[in-house]
């Protein structure tokens, strides 16, 4: 880890920095990971590095739909494993939901020891892709998963992913909520749920929102009303006028 001072005008940017590089040299994240956060600290600059209003929205949203959920799964890949394991652990507790080893690269034994990783940050269920098991609409090694998770989910969670499988997930009649700074991504596009935010400060806000549903709204009716492609819309309209450019 470097030695970045707390005092630096930039120490969260740079400690997120020296989380994807520490995954990297524990092969646990992909070097591709490092082009992929870079990508996603420039969306995070132009959203003022802060969750705004439309990812909030989307948050109170896919805490109802992960609620109401009769087998959510969350899917696991090295970035987030390096950047919010403790984060996402928790939310498969909150959630009763099982956490899925699913890589786009794929680098020998790093699906394994990002299992490892999870399992040293105290997860119990760590699920695996099976090569007896495949998605449809995909090519990709996406397409393996496992038989008990990602294959028979009704929701899945796929935070900070490439779009292919996204959309494959959908055309299989599965709902996708998602957390990508890019609102113009094809997975912010394909999902059912996209959070704008960066999944270090959108997670932690996700599992409090699935703790405190209000008990007097019907969570069905937030799911309904919610609408992507608006809070997309919202999302671009935000960067056009940002205070950062
Ligand atoms: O571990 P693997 O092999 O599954 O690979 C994981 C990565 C992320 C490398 C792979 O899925 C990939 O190449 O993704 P993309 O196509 O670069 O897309 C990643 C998306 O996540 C981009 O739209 C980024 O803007 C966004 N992103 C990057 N960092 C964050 C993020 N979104 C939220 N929070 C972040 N910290």
């Amino acid at each position: 880890m470097s030695d970045v001072p707390k005092s630096h005008p930039r120490y969260l940017s740079l400690t997120l920095r020296d989380r994807i590089v520490s995954g990297v040299e524990q092969g646990i994240t992909s070097i591709h990971g490092l082009i992929a956060h870079g990508r996603g600290e420039a969306y995070d600059y132009l959203i003022n590095e802060a969750t705004q209003p439309f990812a909030h929205k989307a948050i109170r949203a896919a805490a109802a739909m992960l609620y109401l959920a009769q087998h959510p799964v969350i899917s696991v890949n090295g970035n987030v494993a390096a950047l919010v394991p403790k984060e996402i652990i928790e939310l498969g507790q909150i959630l009763k939901a099982p956490l899925e080893v699913n890589i786009f690269h794929t680098e020998t034994g790093r699906e394994q020891k990002i299992k490892e990783h999870l399992q040293k940050h105290d997860a119990t269920k760590v699920l695996m892709p099976s090569k007896d098991t495949q998605l449809n609409f995909i090519d990709s090694n996406r397409k393996y998963v496992n038989p008990e998770g990602i294959f028979k989910a009704d929701v899945v969670f796929v935070p900070l992913e490439d779009g292919d499988r996204c959309e494959a997930l959908r055309k299989m009649g599965k709902d996708v909520v998602t957390i990508d700074l890019n609102p113009m991504s094809r997975t912010a596009k394909q999902a059912s749920i996209t959070i704008v935010d960066n999944v270090v400060r959108a997670l932690p806000l996700l599992s409090q929102a699935i703790q405190t549903l209000p008990k007097d709204t019907d969570s069905q009716e937030t799911v309904q009303q919610y609408n992507n492609e608006k809070i997309l819309k919202e999302a671009v309209q935000y960067i056009r006028r940002s205070p950062n450019v």
